[in-house]
């Protein structure tokens, strides 16, 4: 039998078993057998196929790499204008592949904006369209998923956002093989945890126990994503790695932006937080360049494709101040707006030898274009009605214009409801249900300074409409005039903060 589905099956069967135990001495496998219900059982045997399967796959299908980042802005990275923070290995990403320039999130902020990413939905359409206790359901169809049917071994690491233990929305119910990180979003703030999830069990960390700070978790799920690609050489497989860095620890306030050192700006004279943000960055920019080392070592950087995005734009929590980088770049707002600081992210595409390399392009699409785009990338397509496109074609022939959609659509629920659209070169905002549009063009005005609704009733009017039919109700995140101050009664509003 191979050496290698020997380990993989060990490791498998055993790494949950004794991470909630830290016993020193594994359990014998006959005593795991009898101990096992039924349901236990049969899951241990499709795990165990699955490994096997592996080892029989040809590998003429791409290995898929979807880094998200948290909070991370549009003017962030050096290949996006940034002058202060060092982001090289994002940057030659950027140079070997396709730099989009018009890219957006599902939302401005995390749980919604990963459900589209998930499911190829937009907020319009999302069982989560807010921060809060949401889930994907049993019926929420996943790119993992899809791609399991393509046989593709699944990995997840990071922050998930999408469902508790106890819900159907919880990674490996939603097509993950493997699963290491945080299910809440709250315990996702801290960098120093005592625990995490390591499929549906909690693994104890050790070095983080009654306060010590030892292991900063970002070490461990960039080890995580190098020893996945060592275990996966010879199959295809998916990995979903949603780095938490470089959001806040939003419960330490004005201390929050940790970092286990700030070099390389520790003699920067910049206030401490700045600092700290800088170094994280970096930091998620070094630990994607030691995944391309792994995936260049193996021999795998031309047959996988790497994409690079964030979840939605800059912070300002944790004691920084968004505007000290210009992590927004040029444009206007940050997380929590609907302008475009808020929803326009970095978007980076690298495919060695398929996709044309160098290219800037300002072809408009999102979030919910990336599960059929990725599926497409796997030799399938989903059937499950979804808002998103397959975006592949313009990916591989490097289109540097035109759009996905006639029109792109967002609602954002936090102390109230707000709405945005594009259509064309237009730009939409309401910042609440009862209020009327401010309209920007964002070719003549893309820092949104100029509401010209007014001089536009047509175009108005058009997109009115399209604020109607762009969304299905919802009990849950209904559109809501915001919540006077010292309410009593607040629903759908997350304590600031939160994610
Ligand atoms: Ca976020």
């Amino acid at each position: 039998m191979h050496f290698g589905f020997l380990l993989i099956a060990f490791v498998a069967l055993f790494s949950g078993l004794s991470a909630k135990a830290a016993t020193p001495i594994l359990p014998d496998k006959k005593e795991v057998e009898a101990r096992e219900t039924p349901a236990e059982a049969a899951a241990r045997d499709a795990r165990i196929a699955a490994i096997r399967a592996r080892f029989n796959r040809p590998t003429d299908r791409p290995n898929v790499i979807l880094i998200v980042a948290d909070d991370l802005g549009y003017g962030d990275l050096g290949c996006y204008g940034q002058q202060k923070i060092k982001t090289p290995n994002i940057d030659r990403l950027a140079s070997e592949g396709i730099r989009y320039t018009s890219f957006y999130a599902g939302c401005t902020v995390g749980a919604p904006s990963r459900a589209s990413l998930m499911t190829g939905l937009h907020t319009g359409h999302t069982g989560i369209r807010g921060n809060g206790n949401g889930f994907l359901g049993t019926n929420d169809l996943t790119v993992a998923q899809v791609l399991k049917t393509r046989g593709y071994a699944n990995m997840a690491a990071g922050k998930w956002g999408l469902g508790l233990m106890g819900t159907p929305g919880i990674p490996t119910l939603k097509g993950f093989d493997e699963w290491i990180g945080f299910l809440d979003q709250v315990h996702a703030h801290n960098y120093y945890p005592d625990y995490v999830y390591r499929n549906d069990q909690e693994m104890p960390i050790p070095d983080n126990q009654n306060g010590r700070e030892r292991l900063y978790i970002q070490d461990y799920f960039s080890k995580a994503s190098t020893n996945f690609v060592r275990l996966n050489e010879k199959h295809p497989f998916f990995m979903y790695l949603a780095f938490t860095i470089p959001h806040a620890n939003s419960e330490k306030k004005t201390t929050g932006m940790q970092v286990p050192s700030d070099e390389p700006y520790s003699a920067e004279k910049w206030p401490q937080q700045e600092k700290n943000k800088a170094a994280m960055i970096t930091l998620l920019d070094h630990d994607i360049g030691l995944l391309m080392d792994t995936l260049k070592q193996y021999k795998l950087d031309i047959n996988t494709v790497v994409i690079f995005t964030s979840d939605n734009g800059p912070h300002k929590e944790g004691g920084v101040n968004p505007a000290f980088f210009k992590s927004s770049g040029e444009l206007r707002g940050i997380k929590r707006d609907l302008y475009e600081g808020g929803i326009r992210v970095p978007m980076i595409v690298r495919w060695k030898d398929h996709v044309p390399a160098g290219i800037t392009s300002d072809f408009v699409w999102a979030f919910w274009d990336l599960m059929p785009t990725i599926a497409e990338m796997a030799g399938t397509n989903v059937t499950a009605k979804i808002d998103g496109v397959s975006v592949l074609s313009s990916i591989t022939s490097g289109v540097k214009a035109g759009a996905s959609h006639d029109s792109f659509y967002w609602e954002f629920h936090e102390g109230g409801s707000k709405q945005a659209i594009r259509m064309g070169e237009w730009k939409a905002v309401k910042l609440t249900p009862s209020t009327a549009m401010e309209l920007y063009n964002l070719q003549l005005d893309p820092r949104e300074e100029k509401n010209v609704a007014s001089a536009n009733p047509e175009v108005v009017a058009k997109i009115e409409n399209l604020f109607k039919t762009s969304r299905t109700e919802s009990t849950e995140w209904p559109l809501k005039e915001p919540v006077p101050k010292g309410s009593p009664n607040v629903s759908n509003t997350p304590k600031p903060g939160v994610q």
